[in-house]
Order: C-alpha cells, then structure tokens, then sequence
C-alpha cells in the first residue's frame, strides 16, 4: 500500500503519529511512503484527482487500488488491522467519548485555524490569488480558535487526556492542529493556560510527536 503525505502538513501528520503510536513503521515497512509537494500543486495533478477527486491529502491507496482519504478514515483503517493499542477508546463508552473530542476539536478548533491560516499572510505569500482573503473572517476565526483554547485548558485541568486517561486520536487530532496553529498560523496557545501547556508538553514528549 501507499501513502501519499506531506511532511509540513497538519492533516497526513495525524495519520504518522497514529502509526506511530501503533507501532507501523513508515520506514522499511509494508508502506509506500510518497512525499507530495502540495506547494507544487502536485496534490491536483490528474493522478492524483483519480485517487481523491477533493485534490486533498492524505490519501491511503491500498494494493488493490482503493484508495481511503480523509485522516480520521485512514486511522479507522489502521485500527481495524492492528487493534492495539486501541486509539479510538477500548469499549463503548470510551469510543463515544474519544469520538466526542475528535470531532468537537475539527470542528471547534482545526476549522477555525484552517480558516485563520487561509486568510493570513503566510498563504498570501505561498499562493497569492489562491483564496480570495478576508480580515474580518481571519479575525473571528482566530478569536474561536483562542476560546477553544480556553475551554481546552479547562477540560484538562481534569484528565490526562482529551477523552479520559488514555491516550487517543482526539489527542493526535489536538497536537498536529496546535503545532501548525503555532508553527504556521501565529496562533499559539497562552502559555498561562497552564493545564493546556502541561497535556503539550507530555504528548510532544512521546516519541510518535516526532512523526
Ligand atoms: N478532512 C481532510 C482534510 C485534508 C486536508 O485539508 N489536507 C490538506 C493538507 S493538511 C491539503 O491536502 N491541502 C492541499 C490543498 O488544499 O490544495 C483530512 O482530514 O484528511
């Protein structure tokens, strides 16, 4: 199987660390590992539109042709071939709760950063006249963003981890969209949030961060 990914990339960063996690390596694995310049638009390209006609990735192309996009669904892929250690909750409950976070962290924060960085001067400068950019829609996605960020600092000021004790996606999914939010957006998290800065520090300090 292949995988199509980009090293700078938020998104097909999720899907590294979760092999990680799982213990699949990249390297000197069953996995084709192909880097995509989406600078280059190499994203786009007719073949590339034939595996995900969104021109998105990651992109999962399994050895039969299928090919599996969206991160969340190439992870679901992964845990349903190597169920340990299980990354989306060990029972029922815990799969409802981790399906919770992940969802309300794309869409209270992932999508608000996603808006700030379309609008913002970094994507001015990479791809002028790609996004028609407005500063009033930067401005309000980055207020969400930030009070996001607060309602974060609250919940984990009473568990480990996004979803309870144990360690997740939803953690995964938090991780790569603060980095890039930080890295790329100028939208880091207040350091004063302090139950915030001590979940980033403990999940950057396990070995998968660095995928
Ligand atoms: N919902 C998708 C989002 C994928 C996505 O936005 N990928 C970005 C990289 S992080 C991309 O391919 N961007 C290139 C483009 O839009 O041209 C997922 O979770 O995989």
């Amino acid at each position: 199987m292949k995988l199509y990914d980009s090293k700078p990339a938020p998104n097909p960063r999720r899907v590294r660390i979760f092999l990680a996690e799982k213990g699949m390596p990249l390297a000197g694995g069953n996995i084709e590992h192909i880097e995509v310049d989406i600078a280059r638009g190499e994203q786009r390209n007719e073949a590339a539109l034939a595996r995900n006609p969104l021109g998105q990735i990651p992109v999962l192309e399994l050895d039969d042709g299928t090919c599996i996009s969206e991160s969340v669904a190439i992870c679901r892929y992964f845990e349903g071939m190597q169920p340990e250690p299980p990354l989306f909750g060990a029972d029922p409950v815990a799969q409802g709760l981790v399906e919770m976070w992940n969802r309300r962290v794309e869409f209270g924060l992932l999508g608000p950063v996603g808006v700030a960085w379309r609008n913002g001067p970094i994507v001015a400068r990479m791809a002028p006249g790609r996004f028609r950019q407005n500063e009033q829609a930067k401005e309000d996605a980055e207020e969400a963003a930030r009070r996001f960020y607060r309602r974060l600092d609250g919940w984990l000021a009473e568990r480990a981890f996004l979803a309870g004790e144990d360690y997740s996606i939803a953690d995964i999914t938090t991780l790569c969209t603060v980095d890039f939010a930080t890295a790329l957006v100028d939208l880091a998290p207040d350091p004063a949030l302090s139950h915030l800065a001590r979940w980033h520090a403990e999940v950057s300090a396990r070995p998968s961060a660095k995928a």
